[in-house]
């Protein structure tokens, strides 16, 4: 399974390509009812905060129900058509994104990159954990905006890779670069789509002002080898991309 010409030029100029149809519904009931499960068995207020940043159900983040959702399906087979057969680092765990009714009026979304510190995320400060390609696989349909979509300023990948080819790609390490982003999207799709993005693209969870639980899974790929190759890569977008740049 590949990419067509339209999701390969999207996922270039824009950062990210919805691929529709990718997830079969055996795998995605079988991760539905775990994550229903879990929740079940109740949501400890005082985790909330990590369970955002981080993911929810953390039990299940590595279990089969979960990684069956990349590594069992044509998810594997689009990663490994853009990264290279057999060059993609074993993938051990998926982060389980839900996105509950808010009553709250809507904020703005604020575009982050994964991997730079925060209080709750985990990521020590003075550390970048980068990597290639982040694949989201959808279990709820998402079909309008407000709905906790995925939100993404499309290009901002090339923008950063121009701030980071001026300011060096350590700056990242103070933070976001402070420059001005194109209008963010909400990234729309059904039930067994998968988004693929570009670890240099900004994005952030939406609102979510809809009457129902936005389920997700992510999980975030590296190009084997990638570690010693993180900050080259802020500066040579599609380094570890060989299936785009032999297009
Ligand atoms: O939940 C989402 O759709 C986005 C999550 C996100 O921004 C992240 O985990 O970095």
């Amino acid at each position: 399974m590949k990419l067509n010409a339209d999701q390969q030029e999207a996922l270039l100029r824009d950062g990210y390509a919805a691929v529709p149809g990718v997830v079969p519904a055996a795998p995605l009931a079988a991760a539905l009812r775990a994550i229903n499960h879990s929740l079940g068995q109740g949501l400890p207020p005082a985790d909330l905060p990590v369970f955002r940043s981080r993911s929810f159900c953390p039990e299940l983040q590595r279990a089969p129900v979960i990684l069956d959702l990349l590594r069992a399906t044509q998810a594997w087979l689009l990663a490994e058509s853009l990264l290279g057969e057999g060059s993609i680092e074993a993938v051990r765990s998926g982060q389980i994104a839900l996105s509950f009714p808010q009553t709250e009026p809507p904020e703005a979304p604020y575009p982050h990159l994964d991997g730079l510190h925060t209080p709750t995320n985990g990521v020590p400060a003075g550390e970048v954990r980068s990597f290639t390609l982040l694949v989201g696989v959808i279990l709820s349909d998402v079909t309008g905006p407000g709905a906790g979509n995925l939100t993404v300023w499309p290009g901002s990948h090339r923008l950063y890779e121009s701030y980071f080819r001026d300011n060096g790609p350590k700056s990242l390490l103070g933070g976001m670069p402070p420059i001005a982003l194109p209008d963010p999207v909400e990234v729309t799709g059904s039930v067994g789509d998968v988004v693929l993005c570009h670890y240099q693209l900004a994005h952030a969870v939406g609102a979510n002002t809809s009457p129902h639980v936005r389920y997700a899974v992510y999980f975030r790929l590296k190009s084997r080898g990638h570690d010693g190759r993180r900050w080259e890569c802020l500066t040579d977008l599609w380094k570890e991309w060989p299936g785009l740049r032999a297009r």
